[in-house]
């Protein structure tokens, strides 16, 4: 199955694996009602950055850890930071996709929720705390809802990129290569989708954690 799925992928930039519309607008909706569920369990919150800046996005997780900013430092912990309870499961439905497209023998230990809502945007970074070992395994990314301006790099901040959009069903892995690459959202399309009424997107990304 994993092989067959590799095999149907689009390789954007070497080790960035590009399925457009792997979800069609049934599995879509289905998807979205189970991260409102994991939603209710892990309320979204609005990480401050290390330089004390609120993100645009808001956040939460499902999984044996959840990835927070605590005291301006990234890390993977396995309680939510507001309600001290451990995050719900990761759903299966999310995992299913895990396993079509990942490649990878274990599941994930983390499914990082963001919620953009109008204006929201991720600058350009790297998922560089799942320790070494989490390297191995590639990053799976899902969108939801609105489309976005997706733009890749190499390894350093500085140097050439590759703009995608994504749209709603879309599924990236980042691995190989693109692994530890920068990568960000410029911009969601807000209000050009209609998955989510009142629009906003959500992306989904599926992490292997070895640092935790
Ligand atoms: O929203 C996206 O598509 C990317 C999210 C991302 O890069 C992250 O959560 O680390
Ligand atoms: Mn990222």
């Amino acid at each position: 199955m994993a092989e067959a799925m590799t095999g149907m992928a689009e390789e954007v930039v070497p080790g960035l694996l590009l399925w457009r519309g792997l979800l069609d607008r049934p599995a879509q909706a289905a998807m979205v009602a189970d991260i409102r569920g994991v939603i209710a369990a892990a309320p979204l919150v609005r990480p401050v950055t290390a330089w004390g800046r609120p993100m645009s996005v808001r956040m939460t997780s499902a999984g044996r850890v959840g990835w927070v900013i605590a005291r301006g430092r990234y890390a993977y912990v396995p309680r939510h930071p507001e309600t001290g309870t451990p995050w719900p499961p990761i759903p299966a439905s999310v995992l299913a996709v895990w396993r079509a497209v990942s490649g990878w023998d274990d599941d994930p230990d983390c499914c990082l929720v963001n919620w953009y809502g109008e204006g929201a945007r991720m600058g350009l970074h790297r998922d560089a705390d799942e320790g070494e070992e989490g390297f191995h395994a590639p990053v799976v990314s899902i969108s939801l809802g609105d489309p976005a301006r997706f733009r890749i790099g190499g390894t350093e901040r500085r140097g050439q990129t590759t703009r995608l959009l994504l749209r709603s069903g879309d599924v990236l892995a980042m691995g190989g290569p693109a692994r530890l690459a920068y990568h960000g959202i410029d911009r969601v399309l807000s209000g050009e989708g209609d998955l989510l009424p009142g629009g906003g997107r959500i992306n989904l990304t599926l992490r292997v954690v070895r640092s935790a």
